[in-house]
């Protein structure tokens, strides 16, 4: 049985909490008739199945449209860099599927070369490739892996130099380190620390977290007097270029790694600034509609509503609160996704929170319900949370399981929903990871030291590491 005494013992720190139930979870979970190991099984059976389909008709390209069975490009028109095959790198590795670990190894050290005459954004950039190379490089112990994390980090770097204020262009070019697009947002200027500070710590180099770090603390000294931060910002000027302050798209992962800084790093300024931020958002930005929780839009300086949309990505919040030991508040709030996965078997990419009705039909075969119910089950080992993410996972299953893969959806609304033909690289590295974890017991990772990235890279708890 897993030891959650270390996690737990973070919460008789955090106190009680505002925040009561509505009674939206069943009060057991209802563990799954063919057992947990079971569906651990199936989730690598169908992770070895898409993976076979990867390899025999995308091999090296982004990501493969699973319906067609051709693939596309994400980072760079018609140049590929291998996305979804370094997104599953250490979910290979976790799942013991060493064959196919050491064949996507070996595809990187012979083809991915980042000497390109081209623009790539620079936090997606990261996020997936940099922490990709980096938690397979932690896992097998390669150093070539280490390496082109280090060349591509490199890189990557120009886009926060080219700033007066430290702040990454959202683009770069991986050849020139010419910059372009700075107009940007937090999370595009905030989700650099949990790589960039594992990077530095593996190469002894502390320029990388530094720069990270100063990009962030730009925009915290920028909060209102109700320590709110509006979400959009300038790269060359420094100045804030909206009002609004939002936990979602935009701004998200900016306040994962104020977190993460602290469970990786031990760095007491961003966990109190973590710790500011959250309580901030609790405050000014939880809204009851109907009872449901929830976090629109608002004016960072005044608190006022400014919009009343909310997305699936939002989900992540629930999994944050619960790693700062808001537990109340982030079963709350994932009750309220919970219910739109009961209401619409997919969750909606996103809903007005005063109706609960989709604003669009589309959805992004997204992970994020699955990795606040991960975070909450690390923080409490109830069984609900993996109650929940059965039903996502075989709803998922359900619906977006085409002739080569999995794939994002174009209609939830129809029956049966209507698949689109693209599986997003995040597929391959979130949810089937964050589903092994849950209902496997993983013999290669120590769930107590677990620290994942924004895509659920591994960047520490990786056993005997
Ligand atoms: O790339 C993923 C990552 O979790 C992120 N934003 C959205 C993606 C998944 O929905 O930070």
């Amino acid at each position: 049985m897993r030891q959650t005494l270390s996690r737990r013992s973070a919460l008789a720190l955090t106190g009680g909490s505002a925040f009561a139930a509505i009674g939206g979870l069943p009060a057991r979970a209802q563990v799954p008739s063919e057992g947990w190991s079971a569906l651990a099984a199936d989730v690598k059976a169908e992770f070895k199945w898409a993976w076979d389909h990867y390899v025999d008709r995308a091999w090296g390209r982004d990501e493969i449209n699973p319906v067609s069975g051709t693939s596309q490009s994400f980072f760079i028109a018609g140049h590929d860099l291998g996305l979804s095959l370094v997104e599953a790198l250490d979910t290979l590795w976790l799942m013991e599927l060493d064959e196919e670990f050491q064949a996507g190894v070996d595809w990187v050290k012979a083809n991915l070369d980042f000497d390109v005459d081209a623009f790539a954004q620079t936090f997606e950039t990261n996020i997936r490739l940099v922490g990709g190379l980096l938690s397979a490089h932690l896992a097998s112990g390669d150093p070539v892996l280490l390496a082109k994390a280090k060349d591509l980090a490199d890189r990557l770097m120009k886009a926060f130099e080219a700033s007066p204020h430290g702040l990454p262009y959202r683009y770069v070019n991986l050849r020139t380190g010419a910059v372009r697009d700075p107009e940007t947002n937090l999370a595009e200027i905030g989700t650099y620390a949990a790589e960039f500070g594992v990077l530095g710590q593996l190469t002894s180099d502390d320029r990388y977290y530094a720069a990270a770090k100063r990009a962030m603390k730009h925009a915290l000294d920028r909060r209102s007097d109700l320590g709110l931060m509006a979400a959009n910002i300038h790269a060359e000027t420094g100045a804030l270029t909206s009002r609004n302050a939002s936990i979602d798209v935009y701004a998200d992962s900016f306040y994962e790694y104020l977190w993460d800084s602290w469970e990786l790093f031990g760095d007491a300024e961003m966990k109190g600034w973590a710790e500011e931020c959250l309580g901030a958002i609790s405050r000014h930005q939880g809204r009851r509609y109907d009872l449901r929780l929830w976090y629109p839009m608002v004016d960072y300086e005044t608190g006022e509503v400014t919009g009343t949309s909310q997305t699936v990505l939002g989900g992540y919040l629930s999994g944050l609160l619960a790693q700062a030991g808001r537990i109340d508040e982030a079963d709350l709030f994932l009750t309220s996704y919970a219910e739109l996965q009961d209401t619409f078997t997919i969750i909606p990419e996103s809903i007005d929170v005063r109706t609960r009705q989709p604003r669009g039909v589309r959805t992004g075969l997204r992970p994020e319900f699955a990795d606040a119910c991960l975070h909450l089950w690390l923080m409490t080992d109830d069984d609900r949370y993996r109650a929940l993410t059965a039903t996502h996972y075989r709803n998922m299953k359900a619906t977006s399981k085409a002739a080569y893969g999995y794939t994002s959806l174009a209609d939830i609304t129809t029956r049966p929903m209507t698949q689109g033909d693209n599986c997003p690289g995040y597929w391959w590295s979130e949810q089937m990871k964050y589903y092994w974890l849950m209902f496997a017991e993983p013999r290669r990772v120590d769930l107590d030291r677990l620290v994942l990235s924004t895509e659920a890279n591994v960047l520490r708890g990786f056993a005997g590491a």
